[in-house]
């Protein structure tokens, strides 16, 4: 199924797609979105209306072409630890293979991130028979530094259960901090070096203001959310993120890919639908904007469609915030 492309629009329409990981695989862009159940089921603060159960990889030779959808690449079925809800995934290419990172909810119900691997961009992806030990909550955003490490950053509030990980262990009743406390930052992890594993236990990020005060729970304008991705500009990296509950994609920049990281500003003012998750990639010389709203529903929390649109920075590194209603 191939679609003409065009900017701020929907990549495909002949199935809902959300939370959009790009890179550039040779020498083409690879879209790893959710691939969201049309279904009328109740839609929640724990997520339950999100009931994916599959990906499908989209590709882009240009921009001037047509998204292809390669089909299914991976089933609940087929991975063994999974009950249900595949959500945002995001992928790495290393030593000649391609790896696909995914969370889902083990058989006790509790979001872990799995590995699946291809030789092939598109798939289809052959799942390791359990998820990455030590893993835990949703959204995995996969990094290779200019060094060679290679970092998973992921956690996300609420239905993907970050909350509960405060400890180290999962308490099932856990509540977020207070909202004058710290606010939850999003987790990193070193991969090992055939990226099955993590090299250490993953650590918290810091997400700091102006004057390197933490931000706090309250903060829900700047606090991190879900949907984590990571981007390096002009010698500085780049943590990108969706807001959550006040449907904003913000940035935080640091020296250091673990952080502490201080907050920035605005990528995206809210699109239609609850959820915002992004990722951001160079090809051809220009800077891009993949994003996700729900406009192909109508408005339908969990029937959203991927889109892209250019990312411009000025000239000292902060990024032009993008307003989709003068798309
Ligand atoms: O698509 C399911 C969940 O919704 C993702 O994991 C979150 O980032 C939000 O987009």
């Amino acid at each position: 199924m191939n679609q003409q492309l065009k900017p701020n629009q929907p990549l495909v329409t002949h199935i809902y797609t959300a939370d959009p990981s790009v890179h550039v695989f040779e020498d083409k862009l690879y879209i790893y979105p959710s691939h969201d159940l049309d279904h009328n089921g109740p839609d929640n603060d724990n997520g339950d209306q999100y009931k994916m159960e599959d990906y499908h990889i989209l590709s882009i030779d240009d921009l001037n072409s047509t998204c292809i959808d390669h089909g299914e690449a991976l089933h609940r079925k087929n991975v063994p630890w999974v009950s249900k809800q595949m959500w945002a995934p995001d992928a790495a290419y290393k030593n000649g293979n391609y790896y696909l990172f995914f969370p889902a909810r083990d058989k006790d119900g509790i979001f872990r991130i799995g590995v699946a691997i291809s030789k092939d961009p598109a798939g289809p992806f052959t799942p390791e028979p359990n998820y990455i030990p030590g893993s835990y909550s949703i959204d995995p955003a996969v990094f290779t530094d200019n060094d060679g490490k290679t970092y998973i950053y992921f956690g996300g509030l609420w239905g993907g259960q970050l909350e509960k990980w405060q400890t180290g262990t999962f308490l099932p009743d856990a509540e977020g901090p207070a909202i004058t406390a710290p606010a939850l930052g999003p987790r990193v992890a070193e991969l090992s070096d055939d990226l099955l594993t993590f090299k250490n236990d993953a650590q918290e990020i810091v997400i700091v203001d102006e004057n390197g005060i933490p931000l706090t729970a309250g903060d829900e304008d700047r606090r991190y959310f879900e949907g984590p991705w990571m981007h390096h500009y002009n010698g500085y990296y780049y943590l990108s993120y969706s807001t959550g509950s006040t449907h904003y994609l913000v940035y935080a920049t640091s020296k250091d890919p673990k952080g502490p990281f201080t907050y920035q500003g605005r990528i995206l003012e809210p699109v239609i639908g609850w959820t915002t998750h992004h990722s951001i990639v160079q090809f051809k010389g220009k800077w891009y904007l993949f994003y996700h709203d729900s406009s192909l529903s109508g408005g339908v929390n969990h029937k959203r469609c991927v889109k892209y649109t250019e990312l411009k920075y000025n000239a000292d590194g902060t990024i032009q915030t993008i307003n989709p209603s003068e798309l």
